[in-house]
């Protein structure tokens, strides 16, 4: 794997494991593909650009990924567009990316017999009850609720049929919520760090009760290394902290690290078809590859995010207005 082809490097788990890879294997040369939506930053990867190549371009445009894949060892394709709310309103940019992108992937890595890892998430297994403990595993069955999850199943399937029919030597990763450095403020831990950094009260979906299980982007990336690394072609892993919280007390855990009273926020309409709970069986990877979670406490990973937010407004200040006058508009 000496040369990557990361797609989507510019966004927030892509820029995070450029920087990874780059600081724990060193010799590894790097190509960002990358169409610098609104989700996608230059300025994330702005102290390592020097070190990698940046192409600005569309994962769509098949003769360009062509080229690319060509002259890389091996692809993590991260590409997607990646917000529920964005999907509800503009469904058509997500088949797009996420289904054509990832067909475009798969026939370029077809034609150069070249590894791809395809980054997908816990969402297209749709929601898990309350009450049970239950846990999604490599053999859930796909049961997406949004435009977004179910672009995302659709390009799930489209790798395992390019497995089984010809031969392409992928794997798939299902990672739950992520949080860290560099999320876009669209994100509800972002969004409601950056309400408070900027004065407004954060802004809770419906009772809140929604849980979700969060993990840190670094630990995500190490997991995509591994799978990487030893992996076997064809299979599924699932990737999952196991830091299950409610919407509300992540909430109000992030009020509290910010010093501010625990009901200084607002509830806003819930999300339509808003999945009630995500949490992922991660022993396959624990077993098989050894994966471990390094930042297991999220407290204290979330304490280090607040801060990266409060020392970093230069990268997420220009984002912020417009952000919100998209969620205002969405009586969000
Ligand atoms: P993001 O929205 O922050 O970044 C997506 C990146 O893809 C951006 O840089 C954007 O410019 C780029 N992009 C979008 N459309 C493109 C196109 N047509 N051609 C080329 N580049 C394009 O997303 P993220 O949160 O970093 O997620 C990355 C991947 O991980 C996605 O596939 C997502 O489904 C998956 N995932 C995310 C999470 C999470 O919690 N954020 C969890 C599990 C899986
Ligand atoms: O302002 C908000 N208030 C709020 O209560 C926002 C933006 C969200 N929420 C709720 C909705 C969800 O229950 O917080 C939870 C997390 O919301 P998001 O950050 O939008 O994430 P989610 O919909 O869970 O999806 C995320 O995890 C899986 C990523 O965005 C996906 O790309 C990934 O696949």
């Amino acid at each position: 794997m000496d040369h990557l082809l990361v797609t989507g490097g510019a966004g927030f788990i892509g820029a995070n494991f450029v920087r990874r890879v780059l600081a724990t294997r060193p010799g590894t040369r790097i190509t960002v593909l990358d169409a610098l939506t609104y989700a996608g930053n230059r300025a994330s990867l702005g102290d390592v650009a020097h070190r990698i190549r940046f192409v600005v371009g569309d994962v769509v445009d098949r003769e360009l990924v062509d080229r690319l894949v060509g002259e890389a060892d091996a692809v993590v394709h991260f590409a997607a567009e990646s917000h529920v709310d964005n999907s509800l309103h503009d469904p058509g940019t997500f088949l797009r990316t996420n289904v054509e992108g990832t067909f475009s992937v798969l026939e370029a890595v077809r034609r150069h017999d070249r590894r791809l890892h395809h980054v997908s998430t816990d969402e297209v297994f749709g929601s898990l009850p309350g009450e049970g403990g239950q846990r999604f595993t490599e053999l859930s069955r796909f049961d997406p609720s949004s435009p977004y999850s179910a672009t995302k199943a659709a390009s799930d399937l489209l790798v395992g049929a390019w497995v089984r029919s010809y031969g392409v030597r992928a794997t798939i990763s299902h990672c739950a919520n992520n949080y860290g450095p560099y999320q876009n403020v669209e994100k509800f831990l972002p969004r409601q760090i950056t309400n408070v950094l900027r004065g407004r009260r954060p802004r809770l979906y419906g009772a809140g009760a929604n849980v979700r299980e969060w993990t840190h982007v670094d630990d995500h990336n190490d997991a995509v290394l591994l799978i990487l690394a030893g992996g076997v072609v064809g299979e599924t892993y699932l990737v999952g902290s196991g830091a299950e919280w409610s919407n509300r007390d992540l909430l109000a855990l992030t009020l509290r690290i910010l010093g501010r009273p625990a009901d200084d926020f607002d509830t806003v309409p819930d999300r339509p078809g808003h999945d009630l709970r995500y949490a992922c069986d991660s022993r396959k990877i624990r077993r098989e590859l050894g994966w471990r979670p390094r930042h297991p406490d999220l407290h204290a990973g979330l304490a280090a995010t607040v801060d990266w937010y409060r020392r970093n407004e230069w990268w997420w200040g220009p984002q912020k207005a417009a952000t919100e006058r998209r969620y205002a508009a969405a009586g969000r």
